[in-house]
């Protein structure tokens, strides 16, 4: 329930309402989108990336001298948590052809494919299987499939939407395998969103020319990673999954080739070793960082682990200077901050508004530009919306939804935010949300090509953990389809080169050698990384974390 003193700033709300109604039923722009300079303008004055203090020189590893995101500088440069000394490579505990890290959508895809290629993985995951932001996007998933559509035209949108600083080669496979994942995923079991004669139903996202957005109501990660998930478990023969036990270095062989991992179970405290002939890092992006102080909409396993260990062996990363808000995360009830409120509530006509009830920006700029318009609104106009511990926010008009498009038109789109919003006494289809931006998405990454091949051979990256396709801001549900177009063609490849290689002499020299450079440079820290944990888990589970670096023992 909102509390008394807001009722005010509502009641703006609802009065601006239906003339906003018939605006937007007219089929007249709401709201003049900006200009490329206006968008310019907004993102240097209010973009948290922006700020000076934001990035940093990243003084050792493959990306020296490059400005990064501060805290994505200050991970990097740190101590890896095992002893290198104290592993004999001769004898690994597991052997494979691929080594998958990480078990969310993108892993899952990898070995889903390398198993019909004909290989066989071990998937390492730090939490259960599926316990990963893909089990938590909302909205859906952008494919060109309409006959109005096109794969162009859908290259053209995620260009443009990057800054154009975007990898052509990915945007091409993003884009040109899109129709074959829907359709994949549809044959492996995911229920899409039709509308009566059973075409699939597509939605606007911000920054899109067509729409092309396809859901499973507001739950779309969580059906389609289920699938994944079940298709995974179906095939034990070939696929193994290791739960809680994240890879926290990679091994590589003495000619540079990755050739698997050490891992380390957090329950038991001991580490393995597993030799692969190919390894795919899928392990997600860094929200649980909390770039900026920010709150997130991540899991809470997005702590950058894969970066870490990709870098530390020699991988090259790219846009590691970028970090995407998402302009609506939730900010009331406090117990929520930070919650995913998905894009798909503006893609059915839901708008922004703020205390005096006035739309005051295009509903769906791209992400980056709507977020800072949303900063803007509140810290220069002075004109968010408090909360009682003193955070502001805009009013997201989700009423308006229900007249746009008919009464339960969100407990039919939206069930799972309806409910959630039920629990704590508003109903969304009588009163807005109200939001700010939260940090949901790393929009750079390992550097990859179409093929998901790093700089160090044997090493493919999928997903958030790598970087490119999105360019310096990803467009909404161009990352379900990422995770699933790069995670596919990853099992295809590795599985391909895992069946030509011969690995020679496995060694952990890279890690050692990361530890001198850190000497070297006069690198004072005590930081530990990967970090697998946020800094807020539990004082007694954190601790058993940070001191395994000494006290772990191997198996
Ligand atoms: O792609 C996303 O980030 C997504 C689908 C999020 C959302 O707003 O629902």
């Amino acid at each position: 329930m909102y509390p008394e003193y807001m009722k005010e700033s509502l009641n703006k709300v609802a009065q601006t309402r239906n003339k906003r109604f018939e605006l937007a039923k007219s089929g007249k722009p709401v709201y003049p989108p900006m200009s490329a300079e206006e968008r310019e303008k907004v993102l240097n004055k209010f973009h948290p990336d922006y700020k000076p203090e934001a990035r940093r020189k990243i003084r050792i590893g493959p990306n020296k001298g490059e400005h990064l995101t501060t805290e994505v500088a200050d991970m990097l440069e740190s101590h890896s948590r095992i002893k290198t000394e104290l592993f004999d490579l001769t004898r690994p505990d597991y052997e494979t052809d691929i080594l998958i890290i990480g078990g969310g959508g993108g892993g899952c895809a990898a070995a889903i494919i390398a198993k019909q290629n004909g290989a066989k993985s071990i998937i390492s995951t730090k939490l259960r299987l599926g316990d990963a932001n893909s089990m938590m996007s909302q909205g859906g998933m952008q494919a060109a499939v309409k006959p109005q559509d096109s794969p162009t035209l859908h290259y053209l949108d995620a260009i443009g939407g990057g800054h154009f600083d975007n990898k052509p080669e990915l945007v091409r496979a993003l884009t040109e395998d899109g129709p074959d994942i829907v359709k994949w995923l549809e044959e492996l079991g995911v229920v899409w969103d039709k509308d009566e004669e059973g075409s699939m139903q597509v939605l606007h996202g911000g920054g899109t020319s067509r729409k092309r957005m396809h859901s499973c109501r507001d739950y779309t990660g969580a059906i389609i990673m289920r699938t994944l998930m079940d298709e995974v478990r179906n095939h034990p023969d070939k696929i193994t999954v290791l739960e809680f036990m994240p890879t926290v270095e990679l091994v590589l062989d003495n000619k540079g080739r990755c050739a698997g991992g050490i891992l380390y179970n957090l329950e038991t405290e001991e580490y393995f070793t597993v030799k692969a002939k190919a390894t795919i890092i899928a392990t997600g992006g860094y929200g649980r960082l909390h770039i900026r102080g920010y709150d997130t909409t991540n899991h809470y396993g997005a702590t950058g682990d894969g970066l870490v260990i990709a870098y530390r062996a020699g991988a090259k990363l790219l846009y590691m200077d970028s970090v995407q808000y998402h302009p609506t995360g939730s900010i009331f009830p406090e117990q929520i901050a930070g919650f995913l409120i998905t894009e798909k509530i503006r893609g059915a006509g839901g708008q922004p508004v703020n205390k005096h009830g006035e739309l005051f920006v295009f509903p769906r700029e791209p992400r980056d530009v709507e977020s800072s318009a949303f900063i803007k609104e509140c810290l220069e106009k002075k004109n968010g919306i408090e909360t009682p511990s003193g955070r502001l926010g805009i009013w997201l008009d989700s009423p308006l939804i229900e007249m746009l498009q008919g009464e339960g038109y969100i407990n039919k789109q939206f069930p799972a935010m309806h409910r959630q919003f039920i629990r704590y006494e508003i109903d969304i289809t009588k009163e807005p949300m109200l939001v700010y931006p939260s940090l949901h998405y790393q929009n750079g990454g390992v550097e990859i090509n179409a093929k998901c091949e790093t700089n160090i051979p044997g090493l493919y990256v999928v997903g958030e953990a790598s970087g490119g396709a999105h360019g310096r801001n990803r467009l909404m549900g161009n990352s379900v389809l990422d995770y699933n177009v790069f995670g596919r063609r990853a099992g295809e490849y590795a599985a391909k080169y895992a069946k030509s290689v011969k690995l020679g002499r496995l060694s952990l020299k890279h890690v050692h050698n990361y530890e001198n450079e850190l000497k070297k440079t006069k690198i004072k820290t005590d930081r530990i990384a990967p970090v697998l944990l946020p800094f807020y888990t539990p004082e007694d589970v954190r601790k058993r974390q940070l001191t395994a670096h000494y006290e772990g023992t191997l198996r």
